[in-house]
């Protein structure tokens, strides 16, 4: 791998899945071989993104479908143009907690738009993927646990059905499938520190490319 080239790695997955820890390894991964890596997450990222996650995931407000799937985009595209284009023009990596695959799963699979309306704004608003996506694959039940025995409070996303959160679940991993060199599947329902195991052995397997 060229290591003087910029990548963007996200991590994606549905509720309960670990990203925190898993982001926190991926990072501590690259930092020990000396590459500074720059954290984001989405929505949000940058001011103004913060400001449209929070009218993302309010309970309450009232968004239907296509304004949820633009909302995701508008953070999207000044979270690309603030941050992650400089970053990567730099040669800097840049792990994301979730990119465009969450809106092909969550507004796609979940609320039901057509893929190639999403893929037409991923082209023509974003214009490029992750180099990298660590997908963290979890039963829906047991994520669904994991999630609520946190103790806080279920934002607007989180309060949907059980059903909406499985075809979620399978709109990644159809994703995965279509892409498997690009995602790559990570079995988070074993205790984290398998999970990280699996991560750790990913990334390596990747960089050694
Ligand atoms: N969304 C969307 O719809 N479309 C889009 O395009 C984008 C996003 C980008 C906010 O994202 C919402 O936006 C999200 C998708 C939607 N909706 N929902 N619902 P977010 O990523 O900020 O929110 P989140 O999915 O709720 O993430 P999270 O809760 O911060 O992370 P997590 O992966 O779900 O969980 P965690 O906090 O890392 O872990 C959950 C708990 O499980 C915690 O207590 C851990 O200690 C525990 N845990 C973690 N790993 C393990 C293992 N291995 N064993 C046992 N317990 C564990």
């Amino acid at each position: 791998m060229n290591q003087a080239a910029g990548k963007l790695i996200s991590i994606e997955g549905g509720e309960g899945a670990g990203k925190t820890t898993v982001l926190n390894a991926v990072r501590g991964f690259f930092e020990q071989r000396g590459i500074s890596v720059v954290s984001t997450r989405e929505p949000g990222g940058t001011p103004l993104g913060e400001k449209v996650r929070e009218l993302l995931l309010a309970p309450g407000n009232r968004i239907c479908a296509e304004a949820e799937l633009l909302l995701m985009f508008a953070s999207r595209a000044q979270l690309a143009a603030e941050l992650i284009k400089p970053e990567l023009a730099q040669g800097h990596f840049v792990l994301s907690d979730r990119f465009t695959d969450a809106s092909f799963a969550y507004q796609g699979g979940g609320r039901g738009i057509a893929e190639t309306k999403i893929a037409e704004l991923e082209r023509v608003y974003v214009g490029f993927k992750p180099d990298l996506t660590l997908l963290l694959d979890i039963g829906v039940e047991q994520g669904l646990a994991r999630a609520h025995a946190r103790g806080q409070g279920l934002d607007r996303i989180e309060q949907e059905h059980a059903d909406f959160f499985l075809k979620v679940r399978a709109a990644y991993l159809s994703k995965a499938a279509q892409e498997p060199e690009r995602i790559r599947v990570i079995d988070a329902s074993q205790p984290a520190d398998d999970v990280v195991r699996q991560v750790l052995e990913t990334l390596e397997q990747w960089m050694e490319r």
